[in-house]
């Protein structure tokens, strides 16, 4: 007798707050679904930024030394790069045939290149 009865209040005891509770939760992923799927896409963003951090964008200026077929390569005697804390130096960068078709040696070129942990490589070149 007093065993199915003391379930009995047991289970009506639980239900009540398990109801309450379950409605709540149902509730509380709704209110975060919004928070959550804006914080989903700025997770996202956050390695993209890092990436963005190792990679810099810059312009320069400077000599054609050198083109490397082979290599794929522009070697430029450039200027100081101050957006990206770079010395005045000679140095290669990867640059495709099609970069590399648009200057000589000797030239005084003008370009635009990415450079990061992988390399630095040219992404426009003239000669000025
Ligand atoms: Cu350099």
């Amino acid at each position: 007798m007093a065993a199915p009865f003391a379930l009995a209040a047991c289970d009506s005891a639980q239900e009540t707050p398990e109801a309450a509770q379950t409605m709540m939760d149902d509730s509380m992923p709704d209110g975060d679904g919004m928070p959550m799927s804006g914080d989903m896409p700025m997770s996202d963003d956050t390695p993209m930024m890092e990436d963005t951090d190792a990679m810099h964008d810059a312009r320069a200026e400077g000599t054609v030394t050198a083109i490397d077929p082979e290599a794929g390569t522009i070697t430029i005697k450039h200027g100081p790069i101050p957006a990206i804390d770079w010395p005045a130096m000679t140095m290669s960068f990867e640059a495709d045939k099609q970069l590399r078709d648009q200057v000589g040696v000797g030239d005084a070129v003008a370009f635009e290149f990415t450079t990061g942990p992988q390399g630095s490589s040219i992404t426009s070149i003239a000669p000025k």
